[in-house]
């Protein structure tokens, strides 16, 4: 009673409440009111030069009684924690979580019962394999981890944007991890899967099989952390007021929907911006365009947990929505990025052991190993007083008898530190006050190392998801698979892979077979594929129901004596439907329109954003060609190549006027049909190449015209059709 008292209180306007908190230890690094000090507050004239012996003429030796050098060295040295074991490489934004429906009839945690609440939140996005430094793009599974600072304590949920897992029991964690990163006599590859280690592993375990087939597929490169699924993995419990208890499993579903880069697209990003999802998420929320995703939950009664061809505690499986469909109760919107990376994004710590009263842990083993693996990695990476720092404390008030430790900080007046005490201070919360219970599961078993039978099959939904997925979403698959089994030179390594592809769909593995050898025959032991299908597992099932190019990067090309009013109508068309258009040019200072040719004539100039060689097509969901007169200008092997990717990334390109004539040179390949001078169609889309003539200012305003056709080309995020038909080379 007294806890919840408190909680109202520290909490003045509540969906500020972890901002408050954070203040606590916030300065400003940027303010010129106060002067340089020491760490002890001294303060220091100059930070420059080293204390030393010297004349005007000579310099001389330094002098180790420089207190104020040696504490800037020293603290320099130490600088450095070690980085997570694994999702080192990440990236976080803080939001709040809102409850839209009220789920009391099987849980009783206030996050998920009071729709009158909204919960502050820190998420972390990240790669698994790759260090600290690595490249965002690479093909990997990305965590999606989130931290609930809920009134009654902490709340996480660890989870990855992939709904399985490659292990079934957590002591086997460190053989996927050691199997998947760098190989340990050399430390090659960095990030990367497509190596011996890695699928020496997955042939080994089959339970892996159904999660690398989803690591292959389009998951494994997505196009944002914005626009990627998060689940929270393993089955948990929840737990209501009359103390029922329900498995369940956690999903965030994106509002953008679900998108991916194409390979050849990430591996050119990794090399030209390696931060690319790093800056998507911080420039999105710096422009307003905050993420969300619909939270939603499958739950299942206790009775029903045998009825499943799987065990619902075996997170190499989903539970088909077909079989539990999701129910979406409310939105996670992610709206503030961190004031400093270090102490926000790097300490933060995130603990499958963090629950609250109404959700508990089911007996899937492998939650229950990693209940122990997160709070024990913390130790060495943070210390035994980790959940002090700033950005992990609670903000609801947080009282107990541990003491001590390195580095604590907090002060606890009193004279008591143990319970039960003579003045019966911080007494434990009963239930009804809010105190945890565990949920009393009864229990009956043998003590041994055993799996139970439903967890040996291994195939069945490796094959569901792949039936699922749409043919480009085969293709991508059947490539990734091609690409990481060349990287892998040992035969016996690759050799294995096909014939584990066979028992999958022997189709798939002949494909895979022709590119990287092996051999993909029907064998006696091959497992027919039933063709069974879900649908929500395509990620196109997520399509938003009306496209959007919001947040979308779309690159304006512009030249010297580019139309005005073609560019400006184009411009602010797309920024008024939410998308960040950016102008390129040859150069980055000034160009002129056709009517203002004078190149003193500032007023009528436009800087671009960029250049050709500072940016590359990759970094940009699409491209734009407004008319201009002086189009020769752009006709050089740099743009040519740009337009040219772009249509071999599948990205929908808009031309105008002169310009269609450049877009006819870079991908006017056979079957692209494109606009006529002159011709009778006002708008030709051909394959998401939208072409016209003019732009006929009317249509435009009526919303029928050139740009809503390129609109909702951009919208659909690829045109896929192209290298379906084989149109683009790169598949
Ligand atoms: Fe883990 C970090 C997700 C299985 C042990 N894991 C970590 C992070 C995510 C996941 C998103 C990064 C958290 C952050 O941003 O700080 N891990 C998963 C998922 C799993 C999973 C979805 C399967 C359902 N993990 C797993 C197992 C173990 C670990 C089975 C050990 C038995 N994971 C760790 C860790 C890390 C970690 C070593 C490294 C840094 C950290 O915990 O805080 O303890």
């Amino acid at each position: 009673m007294e806890r919840a008292k408190e909680t109202i209180i520290g909490m003045a306007g509540y969906h500020d409440s972890k901002v408050q908190d954070l203040k606590r230890d916030t300065v400003d690094g940027n303010s010129k009111r106060g002067v340089i000090t020491t760490d002890a507050g001294v303060s220091v004239s100059n930070t420059d030069d080293w204390l030393k012996l010297s004349t005007e003429h000579r310099t001389g030796p330094m002098l180790l009684e420089d207190q104020i050098a040696r504490e800037k060295i020293m603290r320099f040295d130490h600088e450095r924690i070690p980085e997570r074991v694994v999702h080192a490489r990440g990236s976080a934004a803080f939001g709040h979580f809102k409850l839209h429906e009220s789920v009391k009839d099987v849980s009783c945690a206030g996050v998920l019962t009071d729709t009158s609440r909204t919960t502050p939140v820190f998420v972390r996005f990240s790669t698994v394999l790759g260090s600290r430094g690595s490249a965002d793009t690479v093909r990997d599974v990305r965590g999606f981890a989130v931290k609930f600072y809920t009134e009654e304590g902490n709340w996480d949920i660890v989870g990855n944007d992939i709904p399985v897992f490659f292990i079934q029991d957590a002591m086997k964690f460190p053989d996927v991890i050691h199997a998947g990163k760098p190989e340990p006599h050399n430390e090659v590859p960095q990030s990367q899967s497509a190596h011996n280690n890695f699928w020496d592993f997955q042939y080994l375990h089959s339970e892996a099989t159904h999660m690398f087939m989803w690591a292959m597929s389009d998951r494994g490169i997505p196009r944002s952390y914005r626009m990627m699924q998060g689940f929270g993995v393993n089955t948990y419990r929840l737990v209501n007021k009359e103390g029922a208890s329900h498995f369940v499993k956690f999903h965030f579903t994106p509002t953008l929907g679900v998108h991916s880069l194409v390979w050849d697209e990430a591996l050119k990003i990794c090399g030209q911006d390696p931060d690319f999802h790093r800056k998507d998420l911080w420039e999105a929320i710096e422009s307003g365009a905050f993420p969300t995703w619909k939270f939603g939950i499958q739950v299942l009664p206790e009775s029903k947990q045998d009825d499943f061809e799987f065990d619902i505690l075996d997170a190499t499986k989903i539970w088909p929505e077909e079989l539990v469909p999701v129910r979406y109760i409310g939105e996670l919107q992610l709206n503030r990025n961190p004031d400093e990376f270090f102490t926000q994004t790097e300490q933060v710590a995130f603990c499958t052991s963090h629950v609250i009263p109404g959700v508990d842990f089911s007996d899937d083993p492998l939650l229950q190993g990693r209940n122990f693996s997160y709070f024990d990695t913390q130790l060495s990476r943070l210390g035994i007083n980790w959940q002090e720092l700033p950005i992990n404390r609670p903000i609801c008030p947080m009282m107990n008898n541990n003491r001590d430790g390195a580095m604590r900080h907090r002060i606890t007046k009193g004279t008591v530190n143990y319970w039960p005490n003579r003045f019966e201070a911080n007494p434990p919360a009963k239930p009804s006050q809010g105190g945890f219970v565990n949920y009393p599961e009864k229990v009956d078993g043998v003590k041994q190392r055993l799996r139970s039978k439903k967890f040996q099959e291994h195939i069945g939904q490796a094959q569901l998801f792949y039936n699922s997925l749409s043919g480009h979403e085969k293709a991508h698959l059947t490539n990734a698979l091609a690409f990481e089994l060349d990287h892998c030179d040992d035969k016996t390594v690759y050799t294995r892979i096909v014939d584990r592809l066979t028992s999958i769909d022997l189709s798939l593995a002949q494909a895979v077979a022709t590119k990287v050898g092996g051999t993909a025959a029907p064998q006696e032991a091959t497992k027919s594929n039933p063709g069974h299908k879900s649908g929500y597992l395509s990620q196109t099932a997520f399509d938003p129901k009306e496209p959007t190019i919001a947040t979308r990067r779309i690159a304006i090309i512009v030249c010297n004596g580019y139309n005005a009013s073609a560019f400006t109508t184009v411009r602010t068309t797309l920024k008024d439907r939410g998308a960040f258009p950016y102008v390129i040019s040859t150069r980055r200072s000034a160009i002129h329109p056709a009517d203002a040719p004078d190149i003193s004539a500032d007023s009528s100039s436009l800087t671009p954003d960029h250049h050709f060689e500072g940016m590359r097509s990759t970094l940009f969901d699409a491209i734009l060609i407004p008319d201009a007169a002086d189009i020769s200008s752009l006709r050089n092997g740099r743009v040519i190549h740009w337009i040219r990717e772009a249509f071999g990334h599948c990205k929908a390109i808009g031309a105008i006027g002169e310009a269609v004539a450049l877009v006819k040179e870079a991908c006017g390949v056979q079957g692209v049909r494109l606009a006529e001078k002159g011709g009778k169609e006002d708008v030709v889309n051909s394959y998401g190449v939208v072409t016209t003539d003019k732009l006929v200012k009317e249509k435009e305003e009526k919303g029928k015209g050139f740009l809503d056709v390129f609109c909702e080309e951009v919208g659909k995020h690829r045109c896929w059709a192209r290298e379906m038909d084989g149109l683009t080379g790169l598949v």
